[in-house]
């Protein structure tokens, strides 16, 4: 097996070759164990029912010596547990908002229907109050996440941190000889970038960037220069891009090895190895790492480009001569439906300009309509000429399977099903879409400032069982007249992040 030692994609559409780029830098502050997020704790369950609640909740967080930094949560003050799935059950959730404002709970990579359960700005929970869902997991094993959808004023709430990772587990997977021993061989690494002003605290609104916030101070699990102690020979790492903006370079200071195994919403078909793994917004990639070579002692750090983000302390450990099976998993790749055409999304511009088929989303408009079990092509093309930047696209509800680069083979990293495709500027990307489950889904950059700002559409995948099922849909004013009042401003006075992106372009929302 040959390794990796690239990146793969156009590197002239690097997010540091952007005017706005904002570098990172190690912040001045001691360096702290790794925040391992808790597994959230069931309220009940049986052999088939899980129930659980998260509680969307105001904070602080101890992140830099000094005043702490006002955050939002789940279930505490930044972040959140990590939510366990387990494939064939049935989960009921109870959604409740402790925040001064309405929030959603979106479920990025659950094939689960919609507009309700998936959890997008179709499904504000309002402050003080609840919602309850239920839906049953149908996936394979894979690391998704839940984090806010407001629009449009998700990334805003993201970066206050409404954010954390899912756990999909099924029998396929745990039967494979991998690290599973969460915490302590099996970690989440939740990668994100903060600026901090004064007093520590965040300020989106000062940061705003049509094309992304981004801040210098890498943030790992809510956790600001992080080490991790490793007792185990073998380590699963299972990155998340939960950053606004920011492309992740990772790379070892000593040019390890990573064997990656799974991207977003599978195992890889075979495991690959590589010494750089490049992961756009919202993508995750779960990578073993093996320290057979090191001794008690020895420190390996993980970098982004120049910078360091995670230290791996070595400590004593077994050793573990486990290989990795040569196949992991058989990837579906269901049959195009007979007659169906591409279906041709475009992703335009940049800044405020941005948008999808060169129109700005509109929550109260059905984009394109398709038929549960139906197996397309849908080909997303990203209309920036040279240099441009690279677009993550993103669909809710669905599993996809990346089909071709520009006519050629895709990525050995994104071999298994996926939610969210970087696609370079002027490059064609084609995609098998298919949802097993109906109702009304977005699809989007998850650059989520340009989801905010209008690069986004919504679909209606309808149900051949029952064809007339109507979803009412709310609309932009809806919401933004509800944050008007939280906020207690007229919506003269009332700023979002996206609206910017509306109005210079002379749009109603
Ligand atoms: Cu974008």
């Amino acid at each position: 097996m040959t390794t990796i030692d690239h990146y793969f994609y156009d590197e002239s559409a690097y997010d540091y070759h952007d005017g706005g780029y904002v570098p990172l830098k190690v912040a001045d502050a001691p360096t702290k164990p790794l925040t391992i997020p808790p597994l959230l704790k069931p309220d009940k369950q049986t052999a088939n029912e899980t129930w659980y609640t998260l509680t969307a909740q105001a904070g602080e967080t101890q992140l830099l010596p000094g005043e702490k930094t006002k955050t939002w949560g789940y279930n505490g003050s930044l972040l959140g547990p990590i939510v366990h799935y387990e494939r064939g059950k049935t989960y009921h959730l109870h959604l409740v908002n402790h925040l001064p404002e309405l929030t959603t709970f979106h479920w990025h990579g659950l094939a689960i229907p919609g507009p309700i359960e998936d959890g997008g700005c179709h499904a504000p929970v309002y402050p003080g109050q609840s919602r309850d869902v239920s839906f049953k997991i149908n996936q394979p094993a894979a690391f998704t996440w839940l984090h806010a959808h407001p629009c449009p004023e998700t990334a805003a709430q993201v970066w206050h941190g409404l954010a954390t990772g899912a756990i999909v587990t099924d029998q396929h997977e745990a039967k494979l000889p991998l690290p599973r021993n969460y915490g302590v061989d099996d970690i989440p690494l939740i990668l994100q970038d903060r600026r901090f002003h004064e007093n520590n605290q965040w300020d989106y609104r000062a940061d705003y960037d049509p094309d992304g916030v981004a801040g210098p101070t890498p943030m790992i699990n809510g956790t600001i220069n992080p080490y991790f102690d490793v007792t185990t020979q073998k380590l699963r790492l299972r990155f998340l891009n939960g950053a606004n903006r920011r492309e992740w370079r990772l790379h070892f200071d000593d040019n390890r090895i990573m064997t990656q195994i799974a991207g977003d919403l599978s195992l890889l078909p075979q495991p690959i190895k590589l010494t750089k793994l490049m992961l756009t917004c919202a993508e995750r990639a779960e990578v073993i790492v093996d320290f057979g070579d090191c001794k008690p002692g020895d420190v390996v750090t993980l970098y982004t480009d120049q910078t360091p983000l995670v230290q791996f302390w070595i400590h004593e450990f077994k050793p573990n001569h486990q290989e990795l099976p040569t196949k992991l998993f058989d990837v579906p790749n269901p049959e195009v439906t007979p007659g169906l055409p591409i279906h041709h999304v475009t992703l335009d511009g940049m800044d405020e300009m941005v948008a999808m088929n060169g129109k700005k989303f509109q929550m109260d408009r059905i984009d394109y309509t398709m038929q549960k079990g139906q197996v397309q092509i849908w080909d997303i093309y990203n209309t920036n000429g040279k240099p441009g930047m690279i677009h993550p696209y993103h669909m809710h509800g669905t599993t996809f399977k990346v089909i071709s680069r520009d006519g050629h083979a895709p990525l050995p990293t994104e071999t298994g099903l996926k939610d969210t495709v970087a696609i370079n500027p002027g490059e064609h990307v084609r995609i098998k879409v298919w949802f097993d489950v109906a109702g009304v889904f977005m699809y989007h950059c998850h650059i989520i400032e340009h989801e905010d700002g209008g690069m986004m559409a919504q679909l209606k995948v309808i149900d051949p069982a029952d064809p007339n099922k109507e979803y009412p849909l709310l609309n932009h004013m809806d919401l933004m007249m509800a944050f008007a009042k939280e906020r207690g401003v007229d919506m003269d006075h009332l700023w979002l992040g996206g609206m910017d992106s509306y109005k210079k372009m002379g749009m109603e929302m």
